[in-house]
């Protein structure tokens, strides 16, 4: 839970909510939603997932190998999670990211923010 790497993802994380209004007023009526992704069989379920801004996704890994969800353009990172460790984002505004694991590439999501 100390790991550097987790901790830079997390900050990522706070900065991408920070970003546009549309966040800050979903956040003060209290609707936001923390979804899963498991990471197991080699590949993220769901491996694409539609959340409101605002939301924040838990990643959680219940593979034995090392894996990460790594935005294609750097935009978010969780780092390396071993087995049963898990990682949470908050995605503040609205758009699309497509994602990968950074040791296997075809492991591959896609998360849109309405
Ligand atoms: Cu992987």
């Amino acid at each position: 839970m100390t790991h550097p790497t987790r901790r830079d993802a997390l900050r990522l994380g706070a900065a991408l909510v920070a970003l546009p209004l549309t966040a800050t007023v979903a956040r003060a009526a209290g609707h936001t939603t923390t979804h899963t992704v498991v990471i197991k069989g080699m590949k993220f379920t769901p491996a694409d997932i539609t959340i409101k801004a605002g939301d924040s996704i838990t990643w959680i890994n219940e593979d034995r190998p090392r894996h990460s969800a790594t935005d294609l353009n750097g935009a978010f990172d969780t780092g390396l999670l071993a087995n049963g460790e898990s990682a949470t984002l908050t995605f503040g505004g609205a758009g699309q990211f497509s994602y990968r694991c950074t040791p296997h590439a075809n492991m591959r999501g896609t998360i849109t923010i309405t």
